[in-house]
């Protein structure tokens, strides 16, 4: 009997490594607009500290070139074009789901257990994601979704996890968190809700002590994962619900 009653996904970095699509679309958007910015790797990386694509335009403008020429409504604008653009890239197919995450997806679903989604993306965004990957059918595999600007606080602020819980009506102890970022992290263990972290490309080298356990991916019985850190030993090499489950019962 599984302790576990929802596993709680980040999209972004965690289900699959789409933040470079991001910043493609990001940088696509800019030229659409005429605007001279180009965001590379590690400027990027420093961007990911303010989640939520507008805010990160409305940052780069206002405290990193120091110069507020976009409106809100512009911001918006951009925005709705990179949504497009980002679309486009995911249903071209190239971006995997990272190992293990549609393993834990479906056995999770066949246990009767629930599997919800607590990001900072739009909701859009996940759909092209999860079509891209899963199929016709795999926004099924959701069953609370708690996204983007359905909250007034993005990450790090715990508001999507909370709206996660009360929509799915589940309790945090209840619940165990799969994140990749710090700010991921923190809104989740804000929110009472334990949380395992998968780093990403671009979290690789953030903080995470406070953590229940690092994991370099969810692993598959193939292909197992390696345990960075964590409060139960990974014997079987990858994580399952059973896992999970030893995991919150500490
Ligand atoms: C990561 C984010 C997002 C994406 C861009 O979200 O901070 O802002 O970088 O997506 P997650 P939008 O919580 O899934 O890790 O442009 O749609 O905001
Ligand atoms: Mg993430």
């Amino acid at each position: 009997m599984s302790k576990v009653k929802v596993v709680i996904f980040d999209v972004d970095g965690t289900l699959a490594e789409t933040e470079e699509v991001h910043r493609q679309a990001f940088n696509d958007a800019f030229r659409q607009f005429d605007l001279p910015w180009e965001w590379d790797f590690q400027l990027y990386r420093e961007l990911l500290q303010v989640t939520g694509g507008k805010e990160r335009i409305a940052y780069y403008e206002r405290d990193f070139l120091g110069q507020a020429v976009l409106g809100y409504e512009q911001v918006v604008e951009i925005h709705k074009w990179k949504t497009r653009r980002y679309e486009e890239l995911i249903a071209s197919g190239d971006v995997k789901l990272r190992p293990g995450v549609e393993r834990l997806v479906r056995e999770a679903n066949d246990a009767g257990v629930s599997v919800a989604i607590a990001t900072t993306t739009s909701y859009e965004n996940i759909v092209a994601l999860v079509d891209a990957t899963l199929g016709q059918g795999g926004m099924e595999l959701f069953q609370v979704i708690g996204a983007g600007d359905a909250v007034p606080h993005k990450k790090p602020a715990p508001d999507v996890y909370l709206k996660v819980l009360s929509d799915g009506a589940f309790r945090p102890a209840d619940a165990v968190a799969i994140e990749d970022s710090r700010n991921g992290m923190l809104s989740s263990l804000t929110a009472q809700i334990p949380v395992v972290i998968t780093p990403s490309r671009y979290t690789e080298n953030e903080n995470f002590d406070e953590a229940h356990a690092v994991v370099s991916n969810l692993g598959e019985p193939s292909s197992p994962s390696l345990l960075i850190a964590g409060r139960v030993a990974l014997d079987r090499g990858y994580v399952d619900l059973q896992w999970l489950s030893d995991l919150l019962n500490l």
